[in-house]
């Protein structure tokens, strides 16, 4: 019965830290109406940032975006580039969203699509 409590208790604890939650945008360091591509997780090593509008193509350095904070009104897509084959999104981020990692498709994307 004690036994049964502690698992419980772990288990709780264990869900816990799993459920990281979005800092809220005021956290983050991206200034209002930027779009900010960060090198690595949680909104560190700043790669870019921008305030293109719809229909723009935003270069970042290649295969290194790890985490994003969007605070435009816009949708931004990671675009990963292939050889030979049409680019793959690889995140996206809509209005005021941030991104504090982007686990197994971070360090892919070339440039944005804004939207
Ligand atoms: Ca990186
Ligand atoms: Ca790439």
């Amino acid at each position: 019965m004690r036994l049964g409590h502690v698992l419980v208790a772990s288990a709780v604890a264990v869900a816990g830290l799993l459920a990281v939650p979005t800092p809220a945008l005021a956290d983050a360091p991206c200034d209002g109406g930027f779009f900010c591509a960060y090198d690595n997780p949680g909104f560190q090593g700043e790669l870019m940032r921008s305030n293109e509008g719809p229909g723009a193509k935003v270069n970042v350095a290649d295969d290194r975006t790890e985490s994003g904070v969007n605070n435009t009104p816009y949708v931004w897509v990671a675009m990963n580039r292939r050889f030979l084959l049409p680019d793959v999104p690889v995140g996206i981020w809509l209005p005021g969203q941030s991104i504090p990692g982007m686990g197994s498709f971070g360090n892919k994307a070339d440039h944005f699509d804004v939207n």
